[in-house]
């Protein structure tokens, strides 16, 4: 399990470097903010180049995971499809080649021939990253990797990503939007019962290098299975309670709103965008409970943040399940699961966490906001 650990925080670094190169390289920088429409979008393999960027960064981490792991290859899924079909039912299957200059000549055809724009996204993808350093001692669960399975979001809050607002962060305090939104999630589950037992979390625009360097990212990883808890973020101290603080997306709904109004002082009901940045604010303790009441989030998106919270004590449940529980306690009854799609639904909708969801460190915090939600939803 360690060297998987330390595999996924390598590889996520690598995304991480990939999705900063596409927004620091001019060529391709151009290509990021340009949306394609109408006769532009489909007469040759001319795509979004967002949608090529997530997909070649997930291209890549299944090729490096696949090529260490071969029992995991068949397991390990993503947001999106690496089919490219263009207006004439051509097709291109992006993956990464065992040289740049192959992988480049693949993107190149992906990209209307624009070389330049080939090139600099396969060097990327090529190079290593920096070492990760991560403190495994101790780290010795005995799970073979053919009883495991990932999901991964090469990019969660695209729409962050893409717009690219630079926010100075302070310490301890949610920032709603802007770059340090956009995450890359690797969640590991197990195949039998679905339950979360790793997650790494790279956060590739966490602060500008004062000397200079361009932006400098951060890591964060976790491992829960068999009485294992481990994390690389601490434990709250034991503290005063200073009330309830609770994460919520813009578009929540308003009588949702209007419940937790009523628990929370107002500085205490926030609102930022990602899901991952969401669930990542619950696991540094920067808000009590992350609430989604919509079907809006998948597996991607969860998997990896939940882990987390798991070794901490905490985890993330559905919130239609839950409401309809009457014990309280912690219960995994309604915890979330990875392995299953929901069959009544296609594409990609089978695997939306479609009760919504609650995300949680401390038990007591999940009661108090599911017995607020009770008969209102
Ligand atoms: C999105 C992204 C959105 C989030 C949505 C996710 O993933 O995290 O920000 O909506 O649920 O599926 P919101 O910000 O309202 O919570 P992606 O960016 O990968 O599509
Ligand atoms: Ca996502």
């Amino acid at each position: 399990m360690a060297d998987l650990l330390r595999l996924l925080l390598k590889v996520a670094e690598k995304a991480a470097n990939v999705a900063r190169v596409c927004r620091q390289e001019a060529p391709l920088f151009q290509l990021l903010v340009q949306e394609k429409t109408g006769d532009d979008k489909n007469k040759k393999f001319v795509q979004d180049f967002k949608t090529l960027a997530d997909v070649v960064i997930q291209e890549m981490i299944r090729h490096d995971v696949g090529a260490q792991f071969p029992d995991m290859a068949e397991f390990i899924h993503g947001e999106e499809s690496n089919k490219f079909e263009n207006g004439l039912g051509e097709s291109v299957i992006v993956t990464v080649c065992s040289t740049e200059e192959e992988t480049a000549a693949l993107l190149a055809t992906v990209l209307d021939g624009d070389h330049t724009a080939a090139s600099l996204l396969a060097k990327a993808i090529h190079q290593d990253p920096a070492t990760v350093e991560a403190n495994t001692d101790g780290l010795t669960v005995s799970l073979s990797p053919s009883e495991l399975g990932i999901w991964i979001d090469p990019i969660d809050a695209t729409s962050q990503y893409i717009q690219g607002r630079e926010e100075e962060l302070e310490e301890g305090r949610l920032s709603p939007s802007g770059l340090h939104c956009a995450l890359v999630l690797i969640g590991v589950y197990l195949r039998s019962t679905g339950e979360p037992i790793m997650g790494v979390i790279n956060q590739p625009f966490h602060h500008k290098d004062p000397a200079g360097g361009g932006w400098k990212g951060r890591h964060f990883w976790g491992v829960s299975w068999d009485g294992i808890n481990v994390c690389s973020v601490s434990q709250p101290k034991d503290g005063e309670d200073r009330g309830l603080s609770v994460v919520l997306s813009s578009s929540e709904k308003q009588v949702v709103k209007d419940a937790l109004a009523l628990l929370c002082s107002s500085d205490k009901l926030m609102y930022a965008s990602g899901a991952g940045y969401k669930i990542l604010c619950v696991i540094e303790g920067l808000a009590d409970v992350y609430i989604l009441s919509e079907g809006s989030t998948f597996k991607w998106d969860s998997c990896a943040p939940h882990a987390l919270l798991r070794a901490l004590g905490g985890g993330v449940v559905d919130l239609t399940k839950r409401l309809q529980m009457t014990s309280e306690g912690q219960d995994h009854t309604a915890e979330l699961t990875y392995h299953e799609p929901d069959t009544e639904c296609k594409g990609a909708d089978r695997w939306a966490n479609r009760g919504g969801l609650v995300a949680y460190r401390d038990c007591s915090k999940l009661n108090t906001v599911i017995a607020a939600l009770k008969g209102k939803l």
